[in-house]
């Protein structure tokens, strides 16, 4: 089985609480604030990874969570923070969110890609001392770690792509100039899904994709359908197969144009290599009338006598050095933050003197806060004036005693 788009959920490590301590040594009168932060939750990293092929790995794989962040300890101690968890995927893998829009696109071993990160530690009561409140009585919880459903689609990343209908040979050339070892049979659909193989030639190595065979209406699904077309996308260069035993040569290969066409206009355009293959059972009048046909370009190849199979390597070769490569889908590795897409605070009326609070800067305090702690809840009533949420309310139309939800709180509006 290939698989090639999976669905996942993605959640970074929340943050360590904070620590609310105060000094007790012998010699200090005062015990001042001692509490130390909560270490920031791991994030979820991607991580190209030029061995792997598929994403067959991820088959049973629901969610992928990062650890969380340790609590702050006493004597001013950071909690430690949580491990990021790295993930291998293959390159040619695009990641995206659940609405379309893409994270990031994978195209070389090693690049790291972060998906999630995690979320912030929560500060002790050290780091929450002022001037007016040099010693406080409660601490920030952590943020809870990012969140998101994402899906992983892999286009196979390969410099040449094989196109033909089933059973002209792809996988037998593929087998023979690369160390791809595509399973070969007089069968059409042999080959069930792309085979990624590299071609090494003097000091020049290029990736190869051995691509299930195609038929007519292919676009409509008909055969292996169109879900393998979508790795031609990323091929510089097609080896377009031709077999030397089918006589309908040309409706072949306009065949397979058509069907390109259809999926996608753009891959029209691409560089073009003709093979025959299968070329031992050709005489010289049949050679003739091909060459009539497709001009003298034409490369007739046999993989059982091997004819002209180092032509057709040394054409691959100077195309692929030549070539300029194909851009990327994104240009930047990561072109995702959170800070973007902050929702802005707002108060939206859903009842009789019912009100709700929105707004990622509100839901983030309400989530630091600890309010078994009564000064801890008394300093987040302060920060939503601070935000305007009391006058929001207001313009509203929020009276003393009306009801305010904040994420999962409920409180009623004093004013
Ligand atoms: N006579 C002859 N037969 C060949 C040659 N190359 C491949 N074949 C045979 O053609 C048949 C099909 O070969 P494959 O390489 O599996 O063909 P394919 O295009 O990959 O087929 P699909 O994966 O089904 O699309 C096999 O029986 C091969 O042995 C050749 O040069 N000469
Ligand atoms: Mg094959």
């Amino acid at each position: 089985m290939f698989v090639d788009e999976i669905k996942i959920e993605v959640t970074g490590g929340k943050g360590g609480n904070g620590m609310c301590a105060y000094r007790r040594e012998k010699y200090v009168e005062f015990g001042g604030p001692w509490g130390g932060s909560g270490g920031k939750g791991g994030d979820v990293i991607f991580l190209g990874d030029s061995g792997m092929t598929t994403l067959y790995p991820f088959r049973y794989m629901r969610h992928i969570k990062a650890s969380h962040g340790s609590d702050g300890q006493s004597k001013g101690m950071t909690g430690a923070q949580g491990e990021p968890t790295i993930i291998k995927v293959p390159l040619g893998t695009i990641v995206k969110k659940a609405d379309g829009q893409i994270i990031g696109d994978i195209t070389e071993n090693g690049q790291e890609l972060l998906i999630v990160k995690g979320g912030k530690g929560g500060r002790g009561n050290i780091s929450l001392a002022t001037g007016t409140n040099p010693t406080p009585n409660y601490a920030e919880k952590g943020d809870i770690g990012e969140h998101h459903i994402i899906k992983l689609e892999l286009q196979v990343l390969a410099d040449v792509g094989f196109i033909g209908f089933p059973s002209v040979g792809k996988s037998s050339i593929v087998s023979v100039i690369s160390n791809a070892r595509s399973k070969i049979a007089d069968y059409p659909f042999t080959t069930t899904s792309p085979i990624l193989g590299m071609v090494q030639y003097d000091d020049v190595n290029f990736a190869v994709a051995d691509l299930p065979g195609l038929i007519e209406e292919a676009h409509l699904g008909v055969g292996l359908g169109i879900q393998f077309l979508k790795h031609l996308s990323r091929c510089r260069v097609f080896v377009h197969v031709l077999d030397a035993t089918r006589e309908s040569y040309k409706y072949d290969y306009e065949a397979i144009l058509k069907e390109l066409r259809l999926y996608d206009p753009n891959l029209i355009d691409r560089k073009e290599v003709l093979v025959v293959n299968k070329s031992e059972l050709l005489d010289e009048e049949d050679r003739k009338k091909i060459n009539h046909i497709f001009g003298d370009d034409v490369i007739f190849i046999s993989t059982f006598t091997k004819e002209n199979i180092d032509v057709l390597i040394q054409q691959l070769v100077a195309l692929v050095t030549t070539l300029p490569p194909l851009t990327t889908l994104v240009d930047a590795h990561v072109t995702y933050t959170l800070d973007d897409e902050e929702v802005p605070t707002e108060v939206n009326i859903i009842g009789d003197q019912v009100f709700e609070v929105v707004g990622d800067q509100v839901t983030k305090l309400y989530q630091r806060t600890d309010l078994t702690q009564d000064e801890s809840a008394k300093r987040f009533a302060r920060q939503l004036k601070a935000l305007g949420v009391d006058d929001l309310l207001r313009k509203k139309g929020a009276k003393n005693g009306a009801t305010v939800y904040i994420d999962t709180l409920t409180f009623e509006f004093k004013d």
